[in-house]
């Protein structure tokens, strides 16, 4: 007999957690775009916690995927409930998520969700759109005026497609009908998240109209965060996993370690839920916050993706159960921490230390191959921006050009003869074309001409061109394999006797 789908929170076994409030007395007070597995494993399950906490409960979730159509069916026809699967060594344990109201496909469905946005019950927009959702150009930290989706929502205040064109004519609706505006929430793996979109979404009003710029600029708040929970993509496993938990069929569910952190800027024109009742931090500063993860999480995790793909490991863990990766990720963290601002009450050695253990954990399946994605949208934040920091304070260099020689080789797209993989990027092409160039010097000479990418600080300079160079020739020339574990004794004797700590 197959199992019922979930629909209701009735008849669950009793050790599935789950809210106990009464869902359609609470309206909808944020409108999130981007309904992927990191937003109902993080943000919602935050939501969830708070409004069963707090007494103002007016902020469950209308969500919108930005390019799925598949997920908001889903959405309606479970009545907007899903399980989230807390994986630890220990076991796993599930929890049922009630706090998204309604979600809508901003492909199809594009007016519902700007009347949504643009309603005075929407106080909060929150993002978790990926790095490349934003149409941001670098160079400048605008909007990229070639990107078609861009071009497209700059003539269609009506119908958008893009994350900033839905924020600036939604934005522009509240302002002539005068309703205060929302927040803008990013959420995504971004350096100072919420300025970047705040430039991108100030540089788009203003081709709309000088007036509606101004206005965001005084009226608008921007927080920025750090978001932090390892999520795997579903597999069939987690769906067959949330059945036998919870004893219905979940096409939406999600697993996820238990570990979780959120740290917000607090700074919300029109309210904001209590998150802190889920564990959430607030402070007026989350840039160290924020620049610690991207460099020593996120760093290590594309390097171990990278390395651990190439050398045929599937997932993370696996990766780290390879000696060599482990003790090229520990360096790795190590150096990424040397390039920190002081950061007073965080112990960074433990930090580490927890990452590895998180990293380790034999229950989450954590594909090296979709962390591996976008390196053009990820390494500028993960790997060059600490590598100028070490370069400007004669620190390590090593680390990073490693990582990026990885990710090089990893942009050839084949591993073996007949072992060919896609790279899914948005410069795909110009990537594959310059890691597949006859020798070393052209390979590194074709990523560095690629407009924005790599800094000239950084391309320039002798000691990474170094680095760059013997890194990348070792992995042409001797294999990943080799590579990794000569890297390994390398590493093992730099570091010998150091720890973060006596940095
Ligand atoms: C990962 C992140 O896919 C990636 O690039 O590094 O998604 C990582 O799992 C999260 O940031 C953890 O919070």
């Amino acid at each position: 007999m197959t199992a019922p789908l979930l629909q209701s929170l009735e008849n669950l076994p009793a050790h599935v957690e789950r809210a106990t409030y009464d869902r359609d007395a609470c309206e909808p007070g944020i409108v999130h775009l981007g309904l992927g597995a990191f937003h109902r494993a993080h943000q919602a399950v935050y939501t969830d916690v708070t409004i069963e906490a707090s007494a103002d409960r007016d902020w469950r979730i209308f969500g919108a995927s930005m390019r799925d159509t598949r997920i908001p069916k889903l959405v309606e026809a479970q009545n907007g409930l899903y399980s989230v699967l807390a994986r630890r060594r220990e076991g796993t344990c599930a929890r049922v998520i009630s706090c998204l109201a309604r979600a809508v496909s901003a492909a199809e469905n594009p007016a519902l969700l700007l009347e949504r946005m643009s309603s005075s019950d929407t106080r909060i927009v929150s993002l978790t759109v990926t790095e490349k959702g934003y149409g941001i150009d670098r160079s400048h930290g605008g909007v990229d005026l070639t990107d078609p989706i861009i071009a497209h929502d700059m003539r269609s205040s009506s119908e958008p497609k893009g994350t900033i064109g839905f924020i600036v004519h939604a934005l522009n609706r509240r302002r002539q009908s005068r309703v205060p505006p929302f927040t803008v929430l990013c959420c995504d793996n971004l350096p100072d998240n919420g300025s970047m979109v705040r430039r991108a979404v100030l540089d788009f009003a203003r081709h709309v109209e000088r007036g509606l710029a101004d206005w965001i600029e005084e009226a608008v708040s921007f927080p920025s965060t750090m978001v932090d929970r390892i999520t795997p993509a579903q597999t069939p496993e987690t769906l067959a996993l949330a059945e036998n938990l919870t004893g219905h069929r979940d096409q939406l569910a999600v697993e996820t370690e238990a570990f979780r952190q959120w740290v917000i800027e607090d700074d919300f024109s029109m309210g904001r839920p209590e998150w802190e009742a889920a564990g959430a931090l607030f402070t007026n500063d989350v840039a160290p916050y924020e620049t610690m993860k991207l460099r020593m999480l996120n760093g290590a995790h594309s390097m171990l993706a990278y390395g651990g793909f190439l050398a045929g490991h599937a997932f993370v863990r696996d990766a780290m159960a390879d000696d060599a990766l482990a003790i090229i990720a520990k360096r790795h963290m190590q150096a990424a921490a040397q390039t920190l601002p002081a950061m007073p009450g965080i112990d960074l050695t433990k930090y580490a230390d927890d990452l590895l253990e998180r990293f380790a954990n034999p229950q989450i399946a954590h594909e090296t191959y979709q962390i591996a994605t976008d390196g053009s949208q990820k390494l500028p934040q993960r790997m060059f921006e600490p590598a100028l920091v070490a370069l400007e304070s004669n620190r390590p260099l090593r680390p990073f050009a490693f990582a990026t020689a990885l990710w090089m080789h990893y942009c050839r797209g084949s591993r073996a003869e007949g072992d060919d993989y896609v790279i899914h990027d948005p410069l795909a092409s110009v990537l594959q074309e310059a890691a597949n160039r006859q020798d070393t010097q052209a390979v590194i000479g074709g990523f560095s001409d690629i407009p924005g990418l790599i800094p000239r600080a950084l391309s320039g300079h002798s000691a990474w061109s170094k680095d760059l160079s013997d890194a990348l020739t070792a992995l042409r020339e001797t294999g990943v394999p080799a590579t990794l574990r000569t890297e390994a004794l390398r590493a093992a004797s730099d570091h010998s006797g150091h720890d973060i700590a006596g940095r």
